[in-house]
Order: C-alpha cells, then sequence, then structure tokens
C-alpha cells in the first residue's frame, strides 16, 4: 500500500469513526486500516521522540484544548487516543504544570459517557466564569453522528489539579438547527461576557464552501441561542477551531483577533480589527489579507491552535498543535504521533500591522548554562562562484535538543537578486522558497542555520533567510524558509519547504535574527524577534542524538557575518504521568477509570 500520511489518517480515522457520511469524502479509505484494533500501539520508539515539547508517553495527539491557568496550576487539555498512534477513539486527556515546561499527565478528563457525546469529544475551550470557577465546552459527536456542544464543570473544585470534570444531564447545550450542517459544527471558543451581562462565544461551521465564524449567545451558560449574523465568514471552506480574542495595541486600543484554521488546506490565518459588542459585529482592517494568503501565526506545521489569558503574568499564550509528517505505518511503528509546540507569548507589534510571537520564557529553564556556546563576529563570505561556505558550531554537548540565538549581517545588500514580480507576483514566501531551495545559490542568501546535521552533511535541515530587492533597491523582501528536502535518508517522508516573509526593514542595519529550538524532530523557527515563525517536522537516520551537529552556512554572494550566537544545550522536560511523580493529591476514583476503560467502538 502507498504510504498514507498523518494527515490523510487524521480525515480516514474521522470517516470510519463517525459511520456517518462525509459530505466530500474525497479520501481514499485503506481496508487495512480499518480496524484500530489492528493498529493498537504495544511499543514505543523513543529515537525521534522531543526532550521538551510536549507529547505523552505514547499514542496519538492533536489539538490542545481547553488550555488555562487556575489557582497557579496551567491546565493543558489534548485530543488524545488512549489506545494507538492513529486518531481514533477521540477523547480530552489532560495535563498539569506550575511552569508551562514540566508536565503532570493525569487521566483523561473527559471522555464519552453519554448520547450527547458517545462517538467522540472533540475540541473546545475553557472559559472562567466571573466567580472564578472553570467551565468547558467541547464538541460532542452525539447518538445520531451530530455535532453538539456540550459543557463540563469541575467536579471538586478544592482539587487544584481539577481531575474530575461532570458533564449535567442538561446537555447538548447547544445543538446545531435546522439549516446548520450537522456534520461540519464544532470546536467552540473560550466565551466572553459583554457589558450588557451576555456571554458570546464562537464555534466553527460551514455553508458549502463558505466557512463561518457562528456566533451564539447566552445570559446563564445553560440557554445557548444564535446571533442575528454570524461574526465573519470566509470562501475558504470549513473553519475549525476559531478563535477571538481582545489584544492591546501600542496607544492601548483595544483590537480584536479571529484566527480560524482550515480544514481544507491544513494551515491557519488570522485577521484583527474592530469589534462592537452593541451590535455583535466584527469588522477585520480592510488592508489584512482576509483568506487563504492571510497572516499565520506559523507558516508550517501548526494547527487547532488556541490561547488563553495567563492573568498572573499578564500575557497571552498561544498553543498549538504539530503533526507527523511522516507516513501512518511509521506512527504505528513509532507508538507515538503528534507534539504540541512550545507554548508562546503572543503581542501585536508595536507598528500594529500584525502579530508577535517568543517561546514563554519559562523554556529557558532548561537551558544548561555550562554549555553555552557563543560565537561573535564571524564572517561566512559569499560564494563567488564556488561552493557553498559553512562552519561548524561546536561545543553543545546535544545538538539535537537545542536553543539556539543567532543575529545574521548582510555585509552587502546591492548583491540581492531582483525580486522575480513576473514569474511570483502575488505569490506566496512558500512557492517562492520551493523555487528557490537552501542549495540554490542566490546573490543575499540563502544563509542561515543547517541543524540535525550528519556527519557527512549529507543529512541536514536548513533554516534561512533570502533577501530580494525591489523597485531599484529601495526595497527589498525577505523570505524566511525551512528546507527538509536533505533532511532524512528515510523513505516516504512529507517535506514540504515552509517559508514566510519577514516583515523587517532590512537596510536599516542589515541584521536579522533567528532563533530556532532543535528538538530530535521538531525544528521550531522564529525569524525578525518573533514577527515570522516556522515549525517543521523532520526525521533524520543519522543526526540522531549525539551524531546530529550544527553548522552556519552561507550559499549566496554576499558575504554574512553572524554579529552574535548563542546555542545552549536544553535539558529535557519531566513529562511524567501522575503514578510516576507520586503526587500528593489523591488518585482518581475507581468509577472513574472503569468509565474510561470502557471499550468506546468505532
Ligand atoms: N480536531 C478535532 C475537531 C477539530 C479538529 C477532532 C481539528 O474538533 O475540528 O479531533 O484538528
Amino acid at each position: 500500500m502507498a504510504a498514507v500520511h498523518t494527515l490523510q489518517a487524521f480525515f480516514l480515522f474521522a470517516l470510519v469513526a463517525l459511520l456517518i457520511p462525509l459530505s466530500e469524502a474525497s479520501h481514499n479509505v485503506f481496508a487495512d486500516l480499518q480496524s484500530l484494533d489492528a493498529i493498537e500501539t504495544t511499543q514505543v520508539d523513543d529515537k525521534l521522540r522531543t526532550g521538551f515539547h510536549f507529547q505523552p508517553p505514547k499514542h496519538w495527539i492533536n489539538d490542545p484544548n481547553g488550555v488555562m491557568q487556575y489557582k497557579g496550576a496551567y491546565h493543558l487539555f489534548y485530543q488524545y487516543n488512549p489506545k494507538s498512534a492513529v486518531w481514533g477513539n477521540i477523547v480530552w486527556a489532560h495535563a498539569v504544570s506550575k511552569d508551562l515546561v514540566n508536565w503532570e499527565i493525569l487521566e483523561p478528563a473527559i471522555y464519552p459517557t453519554a448520547s450527547f457525546d458517545e462517538n467522540g469529544c472533540w475540541s473546545g475551550s475553557a472559559t472562567i466564569l466571573p466567580d472564578g470557577k472553570p467551565v468547558i465546552m467541547y464538541t460532542g459527536i452525539d447518538a445520531d453522528g451530530r455535532q453538539v456542544q456540550n459543557v463540563a464543570y469541575p467536579k471538586d473544585l478544592s482539587d487544584p489539579y481539577l481531575r474530575e470534570w461532570v458533564k449535567p444531564e442538561y446537555n447538548p447545550v447547544i445543538a446545531p438547527d435546522a439549516g446548520v450542517n450537522a456534520t461540519a459544527f464544532r470546536d467552540p471558543t473560550t466565551a466572553w461576557r459583554g457589558p450588557d451581562g451576555v456571554w458570546r462565544l464562537v464555534i466553527g461551521t460551514k455553508d458549502n464552501h463558505r466557512g463561518i465564524a457562528a456566533l451564539y449567545r447566552s445570559r446563564d451558560f445553560v440557554h445557548w441561542a444564535p446571533a442575528r449574523r454570524a461574526l465573519h465568514s470566509g470562501d475558504t471552506g470549513m473553519w475549525e477551531c476559531p478563535d477571538f480574542y481582545p489584544v492591546t495595541d501600542g496607544n492601548g486600543n483595544t483590537r480584536h483577533v479571529l484566527k480560524v484554521s482550515l480544514d481544507l488546506t491544513r494551515y491557519e490565518y488570522y485577521t484583527f480589527g474592530e469589534y462592537d459588542h452593541g451590535s455583535d459585529t466584527y469588522a477585520p482592517d480592510a488592508t489584512l489579507p482576509d483568506g487563504d494568503g492571510g497572516l499565520r501565526y506559523d507558516y508550517g506545521d501548526f494547527y487547532a491552535s488556541k490561547t488563553f489569558l495567563d492573568t498572573g503574568k499578564n500575557r497571552r499564550v498561544l498553543w498549538g498543535w504539530a503533526n507527523e509528517s511522516d507516513s501512518v505505518a511509521d506512527d504505528v511503528r513509532k507508538g507515538w504521533a503528534g507534539v504540541q509546540a512550545i507554548p508562546r507569548k503572543l503581542w501585536l507589534a508595536p507598528d500594529g500591522s500584525q502579530l508577535m510571537q517568543w517561546p514563554v520564557a519559562e523554556i529557558e529553564s532548561l537551558r544548561v548554562g555550562g554549555s553555552h556556546v557563543n560565537v561573535t563576529d564571524r564572517m561566512v563570505h559569499g560564494n563567488g562562484g564556488r561552493g557553498v561556505n559553512y562552519f561548524e558550531v561546536t561545543g553543545l554537548a546535544t545538538p539535537a535538543q537545542a536553543d539556539v540565538e543567532a543575529t545574521f549581517q548582510v555585509m552587502d545588500l546591492d548583491k540581492a537578486e531582483v525580486f522575480d514580480d513576473a514569474a511570483w507576483r502575488g505569490a506566496d514566501a512558500q512557492t517562492v522558497c520551493a523555487a528557490r531551495g537552501a542549495d540554490d545559490k542566490g546573490g543575499v542568501g540563502p544563509f542561515g542555520l543547517w541543524v540535525l546535521a550528519s556527519d557527512e552533511l549529507k543529512e541536514r535541515t536548513a533554516v534561512f533567510f533570502r533577501v530580494f530587492k525591489r523597485d531599484d533597491g529601495k526595497k527589498h523582501v525577505v523570505l524566511m524558509c525551512n528546507d527538509p528536502s536533505r533532511s532524512s535518508y528515510g523513505k516516504g517522508l512529507y517535506k514540504p519547504t515552509f517559508a514566510g516573509f519577514v516583515d523587517v526593514d532590512i537596510a536599516a542595519n542589515g541584521k536579522i535574527p533567528l532563533r530556532t529550538l532543535i528538538d530530535h524532530s521538531v525544528v521550531e523557527s522564529f525569524g525578525g524577534h518573533g514577527k515570522t515563525a516556522i515549525l517543521s517536522r523532520v526525521y533524520p537516520t543519522k543526526a540522531i542524538g549525539d551524531k546530529a551537529r550544527l553548522f552556519v552556512f552561507n550559499n549566496g554572494e554576499s558575504d554574512v557575518k553572524v554579529t552574535n550566537l548563542n546555542a545552549y544545550d536544553m535539558g529535557s522536560a519531566k513529562i511524567r504521568t501522575e503514578t510516576e511523580t507520586g503526587s500528593d493529591y489523591p488518585a482518581q476514583s475507581d468509577t472513574k477509570t472503569s468509565q474510561r476503560n470502557r471499550k468506546i467502538d468505532i
């Protein structure tokens, strides 16, 4: 059988699990993958598991759900298959943390128990009510295969881990009305309450090819009614996992961000603009692209994201799911699939043009100080038609698990090639980077890092910049790319070049900063101090563990100086189950365990 990638498998198992006709079931059904029992996880291959990205000990995970901070503990719920490394049997797994780095994995919090969710507990969000009590709203797949929205409340508010969640019998609180597509009606956002005391939230849905952020209203969180009109919509297919929240601009004005996850392309985009509580209308800034070409949090493998307000630290934190890009067969063999990206602080750029992101500062607690490597003012010469120039960053104990911050300075911007408007007019960065990969010599760039590189450099993942000029050199276009085409000898891997533009004035001083978190099979990069992010999954066969190496390269005409590079060995996060940590808190009740273990037929 041809290799089936994880993404395809996601659709496949969604189809099989629901036992309902999907309107546009364009995916092949592979008979040998229809029984989850046949591919139940039996063992776990540790080789490319991450050291400091969140992943459970085994099995499949996808979307982050219900992320919140409650009484000093961070809660991460996530879509999880308790049986195997493919999508299916979906429950809300649950982990808690004091620092967003080290996690204690608890028993799943929400799992099928009633007719309103007996076919699955899909994504949703948490809301902290005015009395401080959290409530979760999630999508249940009901006995008829409809997508309905249900609430769940903590059973015991004195349990700081909020282990047990109770679903009131009055669920579902929102069912698809006539005219709503019942198989595309899911992923409720965190709710917000207007000055009129009315709660609002958004649910993702679609009408044919039109993705819709449907708005619902309630006075009591129990009775919900659709608003007169949707919050927003777009001609981009089903909108999954919407997120809607306020941010503050440099002048103290509130803007609202709407992010949607596009089921058709598996990318996300966001707009921001004005939201009026009185009329319940949202008007994105007219200058922002609103559709497939919209701004993205991340131009790589990052989906179904969700933010929460971390009131204790007065910051908004973003979580996103990074899928595997190997084959389903590989996932089954590995015994695990899916990781969460490093949680990122999110804010509006001071000039109000876009959102900015940066890994939460807590992650730096894993930097192993003793092995910190520094490079200052080291020139990597332009190659002038000869081979690529590079040097190795030596001295790290674990280049496969590292945090690298570098600033590159372009020495001769005049060498930038002219941006080919005729060929690339309107093209996105990915198209340009795919045409001009890391091995394609340029004027200014490609320059950057080769990470997870093997001894003989045959395996390597390039994270790099390329600069073009426009308007006779009065303007520049800075591209940030992730080229995994040489990342692995492995077969059947999905290796797209990911890329985004970086909105920096490179002419000011020629400098462009890059931070890359390297974690065995994750390469997570931030360009321009958090203006552009790209997460990529790679599966080296040789550059594994202590065999991995790190290089700086320049494959352009212009010299590039590494003005400063700091590389840190990263320790591993403690991600343990409650049994392993020997928590002081009382264990789950037997009743819950037996419910959880009940077989979920699909
Ligand atoms: N994943 C969930 C859905 C959501 C999708 C199912 C996005 O609720 O739309 O696991 O990845």
